[in-house]
């Protein structure tokens, strides 16, 4: 092929990197249930898809047409030419089909959007890792990430379960906190973020709304949101900000359930994982039961708060467990 090597050529070489500017990449959603996958072909330089498509055994395509067609013998699908350097192959959106399209395309040497954008790499993996590398949230991830090429290189599955508590670590995930008014809701996330993010003050109904800030706990990043105290509503304002509360509760991966010497036990919410967290320990700390005591004006315990959201949310046990991951996003295809 005149834009780019063969895989041949690339193997006598040691390197992945080939000088095509066409590369692919899925844009379906992954493990979407779709009739139809989309794989798209792009290229930032005028023309090179022609002549990716011709080799590929595509007729030429005006852009703006949609036909359908053969693709590479594996399937036949729409191919759409959207513009002169973006093109959508729609084969059907079986993992079986996809994974050989995909096999298909880097043997006639166009490279996975990931392997074009980091030619330095070795291989597919580590494209992609390096890829990962670039937008993960936490810092625990970084030498997780760097180590998945070995990993994967030995052949060793994955674990579902593993994979869904480490992509926290690559997407923040979500701590709501919840509890009565005037308790030191929001001088806990004052404290945590370490500047005044909630208006603190010593009068129930403070927080009307619901404020958010990005903390790292020790190597994870969450996202944090201070919510305003939960209590019988009275004026339409206060209403809607308790429903903004709870409607942010049922989408987080952890609840912070609050009160103080003064409140009763919080309820129970089911469906999510919970802490129960006295606050103003330095006044008392409440008889009904709690992971931890913290007094966020005094500082106490705040580290060990830390700790304790990062161990429920991403147990050490999961970091140091050497099982590959399956940090990326679309199918395993290469
Ligand atoms: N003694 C003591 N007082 C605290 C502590 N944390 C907060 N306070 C005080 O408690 C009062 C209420 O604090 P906030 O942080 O505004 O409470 P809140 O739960 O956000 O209140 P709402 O926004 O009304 O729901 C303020 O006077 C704080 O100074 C603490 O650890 N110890
Ligand atoms: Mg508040």
């Amino acid at each position: 092929m005149s834009s780019r090597g063969s895989a041949s050529e690339r193997d006598q070489s040691g390197s992945y990197a080939s000088d095509t500017s066409v590369s692919w990449s899925i844009v379906t959603p992954p493990g979407a249930a779709g009739a139809i996958a989309i794989i798209e072909l792009r290229s930032p330089e005028a023309g090179a898809l022609e002549i990716a498509l011709h080799e590929l055994g595509l007729a030429p395509l005006p852009v703006g047409t949609v036909k359908l067609r053969p693709l590479l013998g594996i399937d036949t699908g729409l191919v759409a030419r959207w513009t002169q350097h973006v093109c959508h192959l729609m084969p059907h959106g079986g993992l079986g089909v996809l994974r050989t399209l995909s096999q298909a395309l880097v043997d006639r040497g166009i490279p996975l959007a990931d392997a074009a954008e980091f030619p330095e790499a070795s291989s597919p993996m580590e494209a992609r890792m390096l890829r990962a590398l670039a937008r993960a949230a936490s810092p625990l991830a970084i030498d997780l990430l760097l180590d998945q090429p070995r990993r994967w290189a030995t052949g060793a599955g994955d674990d579902p379960g593993l994979n869904r508590i480490l992509s926290r670590l690559m997407d923040p995930p979500l701590i709501v906190a919840l509890g009565p008014p005037n308790i030191g809701k929001s001088t806990l996330i004052n404290t945590l973020s370490g500047r005044i993010v909630s208006i603190v003050a010593d009068e129930p109904g403070t927080t009307r709304d619901h404020i958010g800030v990005w903390l790292n706990l020790g190597g994870l990043v969450v996202r944090y949101l201070d919510t305003p105290g939960l209590r019988e509503a009275s004026d339409p304002i206060e209403r809607r900000a308790r429903d903004i509360a709870l409607a942010a509760a049922r989408r987080a991966d952890l609840l912070l359930l609050m009160g103080d010497a003064g409140s009763p036990p919080p309820d129970p919410i089911p469906g999510c994982p919970v802490l129960r967290l006295a606050l103003r320990s330095d006044l008392g700390t409440p008889s009904w039961s709690h992971d931890l005591a913290v007094s966020a004006a005094r500082g106490h315990n705040m580290a060990g708060l830390a700790d304790l959201i990062r161990e429920t949310l991403v147990p050490a046990g999961a970091i140091a467990d050497p099982r590959p991951w399956r940090f990326w996003a679309e199918p395993a295809t290469v």
